[in-house]
């Protein structure tokens, strides 16, 4: 069967370009009944020599330094957003209005007035869309979707998640610049909220349902830092820690933190929830394993199982090596890549879509306004 071409093009060449292009470049070799296949078309970065290396390295066509020319460039079907989180709006309304495929690094935006001005370019145009929230395709993430929808844990009490680093604890790391835009509110939005907790949002309500009110602490524990493009010593203005609890709309409770500052934790991101008939937890340190509490097992043996979601009847395992064979971060994205594809042959969306993650935006800022109101906020999610 000859496939027909998807034509990315890819705007920017950081760690997350990387994790999309490797997806593009092996989605075919494991899913090969999709009808299309990606072609790295165009790469575009601020730097050219660097951008030129990333296309080389990558295998991109041909690499540019003016995103405008993916977006107003025929040959390109899909456009993936890969910017800093200040330039996600700009351009997703360019390449929507374009009539471009929309592949969009989260979070959407860094506000949610910036987020509704994306969702209705990009319902506007009708093009299809997604936000890359990439932990729901790990494929012990995605069966314990499966469980909980399958009714399983019964009424559900608690959902609990963590997202942990320590990569900002010296106060003499600077901020801004290509490296560390992070760090940088005027681009990010936000710190560990937009950045980490965005991410457990989106599981979150992926798995149990909106989330109704937050109440919310953040922390700023390095209050200056050297700012790498004006030179100077500047405020900072993102949270480097949070922590949030929440009601969700199925009447459980929810309790939420995360930090760049808990020494010897690089990428722990943890989720648990707890029914009246059982309890599921995960680990990113892990991500193989669903450790799975069951009420209804018989009493003698009741105990966590830890499943080891690594055969064919499990999520996305079937397209993989051999049952008790890993598989590992990388994958997520490539799973994400199939599952836009089969949705562009299905004619369906591919979740999250910019509607979704608009929803994620909407707790973002319900949890900074608690903190900065010290009061519970309603987020007016609708999920
Ligand atoms: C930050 O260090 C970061 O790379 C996030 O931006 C990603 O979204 C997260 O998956 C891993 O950590």
């Amino acid at each position: 069967m000859s496939k027909k071409e998807l034509r990315i093009g890819m705007i920017g060449y950081g760690f997350m370009a990387r994790t999309h292009s490797n997806g593009y470049r092996k989605v075919g070799n494991f899913f090969p009944e999709l009808e299309h296949k990606p072609v790295l078309k165009t790469v575009c970065g601020r730097t050219k020599e660097k951008v030129e290396a990333f296309a080389e390295q990558w295998g991109y066509e041909s690499a540019v330094t003016d995103w405008k020319e993916i977006v107003e460039n025929d040959d390109i079907d899909a456009v993936d957003i890969c910017t800093p989180n200040h330039l996600h709006a700009e351009i997703a309304i360019a390449a929507a209005e374009a009539g471009k495929m929309i592949l969009c690094e989260k979070p959407l935006s860094r506000t949610v007035e910036e987020g509704q001005t994306m969702v209705d370019a990009v319902e506007k145009a009708g093009v299809q869309n997604t936000v890359w929230y990439n932990y729901r395709r790990i494929p012990a993430v995605t069966l314990a979707k499966q469980v909980v929808d399958s009714g399983k844990l019964g009424k559900i009490f608690h959902y609990r998640a963590n997202f942990l680093q320590d990569w900002t604890i010296n106060p003499e790391l600077p901020q801004g610049g290509e490296a560390l835009w992070r760090m940088d509110k005027k681009v990010a939005g936000s710190g560990v909220t937009g950045d980490l907790l965005a991410h457990c949002i989106d599981t979150a309500m992926w798995l149990n349902g909106g989330i109704k009110d937050v109440s919310a602490v953040t922390e700023t524990f390095v209050k200056e830092r050297l700012h790498q493009e004006t030179n100077k010593v500047e405020k900072v203005g993102i949270d480097d820690a949070c922590i949030f609890h929440c009601h969700f709309d199925n009447g459980s409770l929810g309790q939420f933190e995360s930090t760049r500052y808990a020494r010897g934790h690089k990428a722990l991101y943890t989720f648990e929830i707890n029914g009246e008939n059982g309890s599921l937890r995960w680990d990113l340190h892990d991500l193989n394993r669903l450790e799975f509490f069951n009420y209804e097992d018989e009493s003698e043996v009741r105990g966590w199982r830890s499943i080891h979601v690594t055969d064919g009847d499990q999520p996305y395992m079937d397209k993989w090596w051999v049952p008790g064979l890993s598989i590992g971060y990388e994958h997520s994205f490539i799973h994400q890549i199939a599952d836009f594809l089969e949705s562009l042959e299905k004619g369906k969306p591919c979740n999250p879509t910019f509607r979704d993650a608009q929803e994620t935006q909407k707790v973002c800022e319900a949890i900074l306004d608690s903190a900065s109101s010290k009061s519970w906020k309603e987020t007016g999610v609708e999920w």
